[in-house]
């Protein structure tokens, strides 16, 4: 009787065994399924960040920055925006102190970690400057646009000057002038760890500033694939 319930058990250790194999089995094949359809659809468009020309008066507080700024990314609605930097603060009265051009550094990261840094100039009007009715519409507070797409390269087909030289798949355009693209420039430390011999994904930032002085810039991934 005894070895007839062992014998059971035995059976059914095997069976549970079996099972768990299986499902073991069915989980990897769906896990490697995942990743495939992750690789092939993979994110790697940084998010954009699309705020209005914004001139504020002396003797008016700051309003919300957060209210009339805009992100839209390729691939999820998560995207995370927030403010790194700013040299106003929401609620904040102006003074004659404040005025100029004052600097917010927004920054979007979307689901897959891709990062975005847009510097927002922003022009405080004095009140000496609204007294002698001085005209501030040319006054350039439209950073320059730039937009990149990912670029893939093979192995050892180019240096990384030729690159820079190329800048496949970025541009910029600005407001005063029309085609920045011949400007930018690769911001120095990711140039630094870019390596066009080595297979890999680098992550890389361009830069470029407008005649004001108003910085643009803009994350590529740099897919160097094996020969
Ligand atoms: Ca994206
Ligand atoms: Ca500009």
């Amino acid at each position: 009787m005894k070895r007839h319930w062992e014998n059971a058990n035995l059976t059914y250790f095997i069976k549970l065994s079996c099972l768990v194999f299986l499902a073991f089995n069915f989980t990897s094949v769906c896990q490697s399924a995942f990743a495939q359809e992750t690789t092939t659809q993979e994110d790697l468009i940084a998010p954009k960040i699309l705020a209005p020309s914004l001139t504020l008066t002396t003797h008016t507080s700051v309003p919300n920055l957060m209210a009339d700024v805009i992100v839209m990314d390729d691939h999820d609605s998560e995207t995370e925006l927030r403010i790194l930097s700013s040299d106003l603060v929401e609620g904040m009265e102006l003074d004659e102190t404040d005025q100029g051009i004052k600097y917010v550094t927004y920054q979007a990261v979307d689901a897959a970690g891709n990062e975005t840094i847009f510097i927002r100039p922003i022009y405080v009007y004095g009140y000496q400057e609204q007294a002698d009715g001085e005209d501030i519409s040319s006054i350039d507070i439209t950073p320059p646009e730039v937009t990149c797409y990912p670029v893939y390269l093979k192995v050892g087909s180019q240096s990384v000057a030729e690159f820079e030289d190329k800048k496949a798949s970025a541009s910029a355009t600005d407001n005063n002038i029309e085609d920045l693209t011949p400007n930018l420039q690769l911001e120095s430390s990711a140039k630094a760890k870019l390596d066009l011999d080595k297979p890999g994904n680098y992550l890389v930032t361009w830069e470029v500033e407008d005649r004001a002085g108003n910085k643009g810039l803009a994350n590529q991934w740099v897919i160097v694939m094996p020969q």
